[in-house]
Protein backbone atom coordinates (compact mmCIF):
# COMPACT_ATOMS: atom_id res chain seq x y z
CA UNK A 1 0.00 0.00 0.00
CA UNK A 2 1.44 3.44 -0.99
CA UNK A 3 1.43 6.32 1.73
CA UNK A 4 -1.92 8.32 0.40
CA UNK A 5 -3.75 4.82 1.25
CA UNK A 6 -2.31 3.84 4.35
CA UNK A 7 -3.19 7.41 5.37
CA UNK A 8 -7.17 6.62 4.38
CA UNK A 9 -7.50 3.34 6.14
CA UNK A 10 -5.81 4.97 9.21
CA UNK A 11 -8.02 8.00 9.13
CA UNK A 12 -11.07 5.95 8.35
CA UNK A 13 -10.27 3.41 11.61
CA UNK A 14 -9.78 6.21 13.68
CA UNK A 15 -13.03 8.28 12.44
CA UNK A 16 -15.21 4.85 12.88
CA UNK A 17 -14.09 4.02 16.33
CA UNK A 18 -13.92 7.32 18.19
CA UNK A 19 -15.50 10.04 16.19
CA UNK A 20 -18.30 8.44 14.13
CA UNK A 21 -20.80 9.04 16.82
CA UNK A 22 -19.99 12.48 17.73
CA UNK A 23 -22.10 13.57 14.28
CA UNK A 24 -25.38 14.43 15.51
CA UNK A 25 -27.69 12.65 12.94
CA UNK A 26 -29.67 15.24 11.19
CA UNK A 27 -33.57 15.31 11.04
CA UNK A 28 -33.82 14.71 7.42
CA UNK A 29 -30.94 12.09 8.02
CA UNK A 30 -32.89 10.45 10.34
CA UNK A 31 -35.98 9.77 8.23
CA UNK A 32 -33.78 8.96 5.40
CA UNK A 33 -32.14 5.84 8.46
CA UNK A 34 -35.48 5.48 8.83
CA UNK A 35 -36.63 4.37 5.61
CA UNK A 36 -33.40 2.56 4.80
CA UNK A 37 -34.13 0.71 8.10
CA UNK A 38 -37.64 -0.17 6.43
CA UNK A 39 -35.97 -1.17 3.27
CA UNK A 40 -33.79 -3.57 4.88
CA UNK A 41 -36.26 -4.97 6.78
CA UNK A 42 -38.15 -5.52 3.47
CA UNK A 43 -35.00 -7.13 2.14
CA UNK A 44 -34.94 -9.70 4.74
CA UNK A 45 -38.88 -10.42 4.26
CA UNK A 46 -38.78 -10.95 0.84
CA UNK A 47 -35.97 -13.90 1.10
CA UNK A 48 -38.04 -15.12 3.99
CA UNK A 49 -40.77 -15.30 1.77
CA UNK A 50 -38.92 -16.41 -1.58
CA UNK A 51 -37.30 -19.31 0.65
CA UNK A 52 -38.84 -20.41 3.66
CA UNK A 53 -42.45 -18.90 3.78
CA UNK A 54 -44.80 -20.73 6.31
CA UNK A 55 -41.95 -21.95 7.81
CA UNK A 56 -40.55 -20.68 11.33
CA UNK A 57 -36.96 -19.47 10.04
CA UNK A 58 -34.87 -18.82 7.17
CA UNK A 59 -31.15 -19.90 6.89
CA UNK A 60 -30.25 -17.30 4.64
CA UNK A 61 -26.79 -18.06 3.40
CA UNK A 62 -28.35 -22.36 1.96
CA UNK A 63 -31.57 -20.44 1.29
CA UNK A 64 -33.19 -22.80 3.13
CA UNK A 65 -36.10 -23.08 5.63
CA UNK A 66 -35.79 -24.24 9.09
CA UNK A 67 -38.21 -24.93 11.83
CA UNK A 68 -37.16 -25.66 15.38
CA UNK A 69 -39.22 -28.53 16.50
CA UNK A 70 -39.83 -30.20 12.87
CA UNK A 71 -42.91 -28.32 12.29
CA UNK A 72 -43.72 -24.89 11.96
CA UNK A 73 -45.22 -22.94 14.65
CA UNK A 74 -44.63 -19.28 12.60
CA UNK A 75 -41.89 -17.87 14.45
CA UNK A 76 -40.80 -15.33 11.89
CA UNK A 77 -44.03 -14.03 11.00
CA UNK A 78 -45.33 -13.86 14.63
CA UNK A 79 -42.19 -12.51 15.38
CA UNK A 80 -42.24 -10.26 12.78
CA UNK A 81 -45.90 -8.95 12.64
CA UNK A 82 -46.07 -5.61 14.90
CA UNK A 83 -42.86 -4.34 13.46
CA UNK A 84 -44.89 -4.43 10.46
CA UNK A 85 -47.81 -2.81 11.90
CA UNK A 86 -44.89 0.40 13.43
CA UNK A 87 -43.06 0.89 9.94
CA UNK A 88 -46.64 1.05 8.25
CA UNK A 89 -45.86 -2.08 5.76
CA UNK A 90 -49.66 -2.57 5.44
CA UNK A 91 -49.69 -5.11 2.33
CA UNK A 92 -47.09 -7.60 4.06
CA UNK A 93 -48.44 -7.18 7.70
CA UNK A 94 -52.10 -8.45 5.86
CA UNK A 95 -50.06 -11.18 4.13
CA UNK A 96 -48.50 -12.34 8.12
CA UNK A 97 -51.36 -12.21 9.26
CA UNK A 98 -53.18 -14.34 7.14
CA UNK A 99 -50.52 -16.99 7.14
CA UNK A 100 -50.97 -16.81 11.19
CA UNK A 101 -54.49 -17.26 11.10
CA UNK A 102 -54.99 -19.93 8.15
CA UNK A 103 -51.79 -21.78 9.65
CA UNK A 104 -50.84 -21.59 12.89
CA UNK A 105 -52.30 -24.45 15.28
CA UNK A 106 -50.43 -25.15 18.45
CA UNK A 107 -52.02 -28.13 18.90
CA UNK A 108 -48.46 -30.36 17.97
CA UNK A 109 -46.85 -33.04 19.43
CA UNK A 110 -43.92 -30.99 19.86
CA UNK A 111 -41.68 -30.43 22.76
CA UNK A 112 -40.70 -26.86 23.10
CA UNK A 113 -39.21 -24.79 25.59
CA UNK A 114 -41.72 -22.61 27.24
CA UNK A 115 -39.37 -19.45 27.57
CA UNK A 116 -39.08 -18.86 24.16
CA UNK A 117 -42.07 -19.82 23.00
CA UNK A 118 -43.43 -17.37 25.35
CA UNK A 119 -41.62 -14.37 24.47
CA UNK A 120 -42.09 -14.83 20.36
CA UNK A 121 -45.30 -16.16 19.87
CA UNK A 122 -47.39 -15.18 23.26
CA UNK A 123 -45.54 -12.10 23.05
CA UNK A 124 -45.97 -11.75 19.42
CA UNK A 125 -49.74 -12.28 19.19
CA UNK A 126 -50.63 -10.35 22.50
CA UNK A 127 -48.93 -7.30 20.60
CA UNK A 128 -50.99 -8.05 16.96
CA UNK A 129 -53.72 -8.60 18.96
CA UNK A 130 -53.16 -5.12 20.90
CA UNK A 131 -52.32 -3.39 17.47
CA UNK A 132 -54.70 -5.05 15.42
CA UNK A 133 -57.56 -5.81 17.45
CA UNK A 134 -58.44 -8.96 15.47
CA UNK A 135 -59.62 -11.41 18.45
CA UNK A 136 -58.38 -14.33 16.96
CA UNK A 137 -54.86 -13.31 17.48
CA UNK A 138 -56.28 -13.34 21.14
CA UNK A 139 -57.52 -16.89 20.83
CA UNK A 140 -54.14 -18.31 19.49
CA UNK A 141 -52.45 -16.31 22.61
CA UNK A 142 -54.85 -18.46 24.79
CA UNK A 143 -54.76 -21.61 23.43
CA UNK A 144 -50.90 -21.20 24.18
CA UNK A 145 -51.34 -19.95 26.96
CA UNK A 146 -52.91 -22.76 28.23
CA UNK A 147 -50.84 -25.45 26.49
CA UNK A 148 -47.54 -23.66 28.38
CA UNK A 149 -49.57 -23.52 31.76
CA UNK A 150 -48.57 -27.32 32.76
CA UNK A 151 -44.25 -25.82 32.77
CA UNK A 152 -45.51 -24.31 36.75
CA UNK A 153 -46.37 -27.96 38.08
CA UNK A 154 -43.62 -28.06 40.19
CA UNK A 155 -43.37 -27.82 44.26
CA UNK A 156 -42.11 -24.64 44.03
CA UNK A 157 -44.00 -22.96 41.20
CA UNK A 158 -40.91 -22.36 39.56
CA UNK A 159 -41.55 -23.59 35.82
CA UNK A 160 -39.89 -26.75 34.26
CA UNK A 161 -37.79 -25.52 31.15
CA UNK A 162 -39.70 -28.08 28.41
CA UNK A 163 -43.27 -29.17 27.91
CA UNK A 164 -44.96 -31.01 24.95
CA UNK A 165 -47.71 -28.80 23.47
CA UNK A 166 -49.87 -31.30 22.77
CA UNK A 167 -49.47 -33.41 25.83
CA UNK A 168 -48.97 -31.10 29.01
CA UNK A 169 -45.74 -33.28 29.75
CA UNK A 170 -43.05 -31.33 31.30
CA UNK A 171 -38.87 -31.63 31.22
CA UNK A 172 -36.17 -30.24 32.49
CA UNK A 173 -36.20 -29.08 36.61
CA UNK A 174 -32.74 -27.22 36.23
CA UNK A 175 -33.44 -23.55 34.85
CA UNK A 176 -32.25 -20.60 35.24
CA UNK A 177 -33.72 -17.27 36.28
CA UNK A 178 -34.10 -15.60 32.69
CA UNK A 179 -36.32 -18.37 31.88
CA UNK A 180 -38.05 -18.79 35.34
CA UNK A 181 -38.79 -14.90 35.77
CA UNK A 182 -39.75 -13.58 31.89
CA UNK A 183 -43.30 -14.82 31.56
CA UNK A 184 -44.84 -12.18 33.49
CA UNK A 185 -45.52 -9.34 31.31
CA UNK A 186 -47.03 -11.95 28.68
CA UNK A 187 -49.05 -14.43 30.77
CA UNK A 188 -50.23 -10.90 32.84
CA UNK A 189 -51.02 -9.56 29.83
CA UNK A 190 -52.67 -12.76 28.22
CA UNK A 191 -54.32 -12.22 32.60
CA UNK A 192 -55.48 -8.88 31.92
CA UNK A 193 -56.82 -9.11 28.23
CA UNK A 194 -58.77 -12.48 28.84
CA UNK A 195 -59.66 -11.99 32.40
CA UNK A 196 -58.64 -15.24 33.29
CA UNK A 197 -56.36 -14.45 36.51
CA UNK A 198 -54.67 -17.64 36.97
CA UNK A 199 -52.14 -16.50 33.71
CA UNK A 200 -50.77 -13.83 36.68
CA UNK A 201 -50.89 -15.94 39.38
CA UNK A 202 -48.79 -18.80 37.62
CA UNK A 203 -46.64 -16.60 36.71
CA UNK A 204 -46.15 -14.23 39.64
CA UNK A 205 -45.89 -17.12 41.89
CA UNK A 206 -42.94 -18.12 40.14
CA UNK A 207 -41.10 -15.18 40.33
CA UNK A 208 -41.76 -14.53 43.56
CA UNK A 209 -40.36 -18.72 44.68
CA UNK A 210 -37.25 -17.61 42.39
CA UNK A 211 -36.72 -14.21 45.01
CA UNK A 212 -36.88 -16.09 48.26
CA UNK A 213 -34.17 -17.79 46.87
CA UNK A 214 -31.92 -14.75 46.15
CA UNK A 215 -28.82 -14.65 48.60
CA UNK A 216 -27.58 -12.89 51.92
CA UNK A 217 -26.47 -9.85 49.55
CA UNK A 218 -29.11 -9.88 47.35
CA UNK A 219 -27.87 -11.39 44.49
CA UNK A 220 -28.94 -14.25 41.74
CA UNK A 221 -27.23 -17.16 40.61
CA UNK A 222 -26.97 -18.83 37.30
CA UNK A 223 -28.82 -22.32 37.77
CA UNK A 224 -31.26 -23.58 39.67
CA UNK A 225 -33.33 -26.66 40.58
CA UNK A 226 -37.02 -25.41 40.34
CA UNK A 227 -37.94 -28.97 42.38
CA UNK A 228 -35.89 -28.34 45.54
CA UNK A 229 -34.91 -24.59 45.09
CA UNK A 230 -31.09 -25.55 45.24
CA UNK A 231 -28.72 -23.41 43.45
CA UNK A 232 -26.81 -25.67 40.92
CA UNK A 233 -24.56 -22.53 39.75
CA UNK A 234 -23.94 -19.64 42.14
CA UNK A 235 -22.64 -17.38 39.57
CA UNK A 236 -24.65 -13.86 39.85
CA UNK A 237 -24.24 -11.53 36.78
CA UNK A 238 -26.92 -9.43 34.31
CA UNK A 239 -25.89 -11.55 31.46
CA UNK A 240 -27.77 -14.03 29.23
CA UNK A 241 -29.47 -16.77 31.60
CA UNK A 242 -30.49 -14.45 34.19
CA UNK A 243 -30.66 -10.98 32.17
CA UNK A 244 -34.51 -10.50 31.71
CA UNK A 245 -35.17 -11.60 35.25
CA UNK A 246 -34.13 -8.36 36.65
CA UNK A 247 -36.06 -6.33 33.62
CA UNK A 248 -39.22 -7.93 34.29
CA UNK A 249 -38.94 -6.67 37.76
CA UNK A 250 -39.20 -2.90 36.82
CA UNK A 251 -41.43 -3.30 33.62
CA UNK A 252 -44.33 -5.21 35.81
CA UNK A 253 -44.07 -2.48 38.12
CA UNK A 254 -44.56 0.02 35.14
CA UNK A 255 -47.23 -2.21 33.31
CA UNK A 256 -49.82 -3.65 35.96
CA UNK A 257 -48.36 -1.53 38.86
CA UNK A 258 -47.52 -4.28 40.99
CA UNK A 259 -45.43 -2.95 43.75
CA UNK A 260 -44.20 -6.18 44.90
CA UNK A 261 -41.95 -6.30 41.86
CA UNK A 262 -41.16 -2.83 41.65
CA UNK A 263 -39.69 -3.61 45.65
CA UNK A 264 -37.90 -6.98 44.20
CA UNK A 265 -36.39 -4.63 41.67
CA UNK A 266 -35.22 -2.43 44.36
CA UNK A 267 -33.68 -5.00 46.39
CA UNK A 268 -31.75 -6.48 43.60
CA UNK A 269 -30.53 -3.46 41.74
CA UNK A 270 -28.90 -2.15 44.96
CA UNK A 271 -27.10 -5.28 45.07
CA UNK A 272 -26.29 -5.51 41.66
CA UNK A 273 -24.83 -1.77 41.72
CA UNK A 274 -22.66 -2.90 44.78
CA UNK A 275 -21.12 -6.49 44.19
CA UNK A 276 -21.35 -6.79 39.97
CA UNK A 277 -20.35 -2.81 38.87
CA UNK A 278 -17.11 -2.50 37.98
CA UNK A 279 -15.35 0.33 37.24
CA UNK A 280 -11.38 -1.05 37.54
CA UNK A 281 -11.24 -1.50 34.24
CA UNK A 282 -11.87 2.21 33.09
CA UNK A 283 -15.58 3.14 32.13
CA UNK A 284 -18.65 1.01 34.10
CA UNK A 285 -18.97 -2.40 33.20
CA UNK A 286 -21.11 -5.58 34.91
CA UNK A 287 -19.10 -8.61 35.57
CA UNK A 288 -19.45 -11.86 37.77
CA UNK A 289 -19.40 -12.84 41.28
CA UNK A 290 -19.91 -15.19 43.68
CA UNK A 291 -24.03 -14.81 44.71
CA UNK A 292 -23.32 -15.73 48.53
CA UNK A 293 -20.52 -13.34 49.08
CA UNK A 294 -20.39 -10.41 46.62
CA UNK A 295 -17.25 -11.32 45.91
CA UNK A 296 -15.49 -10.88 42.18
CA UNK A 297 -15.13 -13.84 40.09
CA UNK A 298 -14.73 -12.31 36.73
CA UNK A 299 -14.70 -9.49 34.15
CA UNK A 300 -16.57 -10.76 30.96
CA UNK A 301 -19.78 -8.57 29.36
CA UNK A 302 -21.18 -9.28 26.11
CA UNK A 303 -23.80 -8.62 23.37
CA UNK A 304 -26.37 -9.92 25.78
CA UNK A 305 -25.73 -7.74 29.19
CA UNK A 306 -26.16 -4.43 26.43
CA UNK A 307 -29.50 -4.95 27.51
CA UNK A 308 -28.66 -3.50 30.54
CA UNK A 309 -28.64 0.07 29.96
CA UNK A 310 -32.26 0.15 29.01
CA UNK A 311 -33.43 -0.60 31.79
CA UNK A 312 -31.20 1.34 34.01
CA UNK A 313 -33.21 3.92 31.75
CA UNK A 314 -36.67 2.97 32.84
CA UNK A 315 -35.65 2.94 36.62
CA UNK A 316 -34.28 6.36 36.48
CA UNK A 317 -30.73 6.01 36.71
CA UNK A 318 -29.68 7.76 33.36
CA UNK A 319 -26.56 8.84 34.55
CA UNK A 320 -25.01 5.37 35.13
CA UNK A 321 -27.42 3.89 31.87
CA UNK A 322 -25.35 6.54 29.60
CA UNK A 323 -21.89 5.55 31.00
CA UNK A 324 -22.69 1.27 30.22
CA UNK A 325 -23.64 2.29 26.96
CA UNK A 326 -20.32 4.10 26.26
CA UNK A 327 -18.78 1.08 27.24
CA UNK A 328 -21.08 -0.96 25.18
CA UNK A 329 -19.82 1.35 22.16
CA UNK A 330 -16.49 0.32 22.92
CA UNK A 331 -17.03 -3.42 22.70
CA UNK A 332 -19.00 -3.13 19.17
CA UNK A 333 -16.42 -0.43 17.32
CA UNK A 334 -13.54 -2.82 18.75
CA UNK A 335 -14.05 -4.89 15.84
CA UNK A 336 -16.39 -3.14 13.85
CA UNK A 337 -19.32 -5.20 15.34
CA UNK A 338 -20.26 -6.63 18.45
CA UNK A 339 -19.04 -10.09 19.97
CA UNK A 340 -20.92 -12.40 21.87
CA UNK A 341 -18.16 -11.52 24.83
CA UNK A 342 -15.07 -9.90 25.44
CA UNK A 343 -13.14 -9.97 29.04
CA UNK A 344 -13.65 -5.98 29.36
CA UNK A 345 -10.27 -5.84 31.50
CA UNK A 346 -8.63 -6.99 28.50
CA UNK A 347 -10.86 -6.23 25.30
CA UNK A 348 -10.15 -9.39 24.23
CA UNK A 349 -12.79 -11.34 22.20
CA UNK A 350 -14.06 -14.25 24.50
CA UNK A 351 -16.76 -15.41 22.44
CA UNK A 352 -16.83 -14.44 18.63
CA UNK A 353 -19.88 -14.58 17.23
CA UNK A 354 -22.41 -12.07 16.13
CA UNK A 355 -26.21 -13.55 16.19
CA UNK A 356 -27.93 -10.22 14.85
CA UNK A 357 -28.79 -8.99 18.62
CA UNK A 358 -30.69 -6.07 19.51
CA UNK A 359 -29.20 -5.03 23.02
CA UNK A 360 -27.20 -2.15 22.53
CA UNK A 361 -29.31 -0.60 19.84
CA UNK A 362 -32.59 -1.08 22.33
CA UNK A 363 -30.53 0.85 25.17
CA UNK A 364 -29.34 3.44 22.53
CA UNK A 365 -32.82 3.73 21.72
CA UNK A 366 -34.37 4.18 25.10
CA UNK A 367 -31.40 6.40 25.86
CA UNK A 368 -32.42 8.63 23.22
CA UNK A 369 -36.32 8.87 23.78
CA UNK A 370 -34.91 9.61 27.38
CA UNK A 371 -32.42 11.97 26.90
CA UNK A 372 -32.85 13.38 23.64
CA UNK A 373 -29.11 12.93 23.35
CA UNK A 374 -28.29 12.87 19.68
CA UNK A 375 -25.30 10.70 20.39
CA UNK A 376 -27.74 7.54 20.70
CA UNK A 377 -29.09 8.25 17.44
CA UNK A 378 -25.16 8.38 15.95
CA UNK A 379 -24.77 5.55 17.81
CA UNK A 380 -28.00 3.51 16.12
CA UNK A 381 -26.39 4.92 12.75
CA UNK A 382 -23.32 3.01 13.43
CA UNK A 383 -24.93 -0.01 14.33
CA UNK A 384 -27.09 -0.17 11.11
CA UNK A 385 -24.15 0.78 8.80
CA UNK A 386 -21.90 -1.72 10.29
CA UNK A 387 -24.73 -4.59 10.24
CA UNK A 388 -25.23 -3.47 6.88
CA UNK A 389 -22.01 -4.10 5.92
CA UNK A 390 -20.88 -7.17 7.81
CA UNK A 391 -24.40 -9.17 8.07
CA UNK A 392 -26.22 -8.68 3.81
CA UNK A 393 -26.61 -11.18 2.27
CA UNK A 394 -28.69 -11.91 -1.11
CA UNK A 395 -31.13 -13.27 0.83
CA UNK A 396 -31.61 -11.49 4.26
CA UNK A 397 -29.28 -10.95 6.76
CA UNK A 398 -26.56 -13.16 8.53
CA UNK A 399 -25.12 -14.31 11.76
CA UNK A 400 -21.07 -13.61 11.43
CA UNK A 401 -19.25 -16.96 13.47
CA UNK A 402 -16.23 -14.41 13.68
CA UNK A 403 -16.26 -10.21 14.58
CA UNK A 404 -12.45 -10.75 13.71
CA UNK A 405 -12.71 -12.85 10.59
CA UNK A 406 -16.17 -11.53 9.57
CA UNK A 407 -17.55 -15.09 8.08
CA UNK A 408 -20.82 -15.76 8.11
CA UNK A 409 -23.52 -18.23 9.48
CA UNK A 410 -26.33 -19.62 8.38
CA UNK A 411 -28.69 -18.29 10.49
CA UNK A 412 -31.33 -15.11 10.73
CA UNK A 413 -32.95 -15.30 13.85
CA UNK A 414 -36.68 -14.19 14.22
CA UNK A 415 -35.77 -11.65 16.93
CA UNK A 416 -33.77 -9.97 13.65
CA UNK A 417 -37.11 -8.61 12.56
CA UNK A 418 -39.22 -8.44 16.01
CA UNK A 419 -36.23 -6.16 18.05
CA UNK A 420 -33.09 -5.72 15.93
CA UNK A 421 -34.93 -3.73 13.09
CA UNK A 422 -37.81 -2.62 14.96
CA UNK A 423 -35.33 -0.65 17.93
CA UNK A 424 -33.11 1.01 14.85
CA UNK A 425 -36.48 1.91 12.88
CA UNK A 426 -37.81 3.33 16.19
CA UNK A 427 -34.74 5.36 17.34
CA UNK A 428 -34.44 7.06 13.55
CA UNK A 429 -38.33 7.35 13.01
CA UNK A 430 -40.45 10.33 13.93
CA UNK A 431 -41.10 10.67 17.97
CA UNK A 432 -44.91 9.74 17.15
CA UNK A 433 -44.28 6.34 15.57
CA UNK A 434 -45.18 4.53 19.18
CA UNK A 435 -46.24 6.26 22.11
CA UNK A 436 -42.93 5.56 24.56
CA UNK A 437 -44.14 6.47 27.26
CA UNK A 438 -46.79 4.74 27.79
CA UNK A 439 -45.93 1.74 26.40
CA UNK A 440 -43.71 -1.44 27.86
CA UNK A 441 -41.79 -3.68 25.54
CA UNK A 442 -41.69 -7.33 26.08
CA UNK A 443 -38.15 -8.78 26.10
CA UNK A 444 -38.84 -9.91 22.48
CA UNK A 445 -39.57 -6.22 22.06
CA UNK A 446 -43.23 -6.80 21.59
CA UNK A 447 -45.10 -3.56 22.71
CA UNK A 448 -48.20 -3.60 25.13
CA UNK A 449 -50.34 -0.98 26.58
CA UNK A 450 -52.37 -1.09 29.67
CA UNK A 451 -55.46 -0.75 28.61
CA UNK A 452 -57.06 -2.63 32.07
CA UNK A 453 -57.66 -0.65 35.04
C1 LIG B 1 -34.14 -12.24 22.57
O1 LIG B 1 -34.75 -13.44 22.26
C2 LIG B 1 -34.68 -11.68 23.85
O2 LIG B 1 -34.36 -10.33 23.90
C3 LIG B 1 -34.15 -12.39 25.07
O3 LIG B 1 -34.52 -11.77 26.26
C4 LIG B 1 -32.65 -12.55 25.05
N1 LIG B 1 -32.06 -12.07 23.87
C5 LIG B 1 -32.63 -12.40 22.60
C6 LIG B 1 -31.98 -11.54 21.55
O4 LIG B 1 -30.64 -11.35 21.73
Amino acid sequence: MNGPIIRAVIFHFIFTATFAAAFPVRSQESQALADSVKTEFLHAWNAYKQYAWGHDALKPLSKTPHDWYGVSLCMTPVDAFDTMVLMGLKDEAAEAKRLILDSLTFDRNVEVQSFEITIRLLGGLLSAYQLDGDRRFLDLAEDLGDRLLPVFSSSTGMPYRYVNLQTGKIRDSINNPAEIGTSLLEFGTLAKLTGKEIYYEKAKKALTALYARRSPVGLMGTWINVETGEWTNTTAHVGGAIDSYYEYLIKAWLLFGDRECLEMWQTHIAAINTHLADTSSGGLWYGQSEMETGKRTGTRFGALEAFFPAVLCLAGDTARAARLEESCYRMWTHHGIEPEEIDYATMEVKSPAYYLRPEIIESAYYLYRTTGDERYRSMGRTFFRDIRKYCRTDAGYAHLKSVITKEKADAMESFFFAETLKYLYLLFAPEGTIDFRNTVFMTEAHPVRRTWN
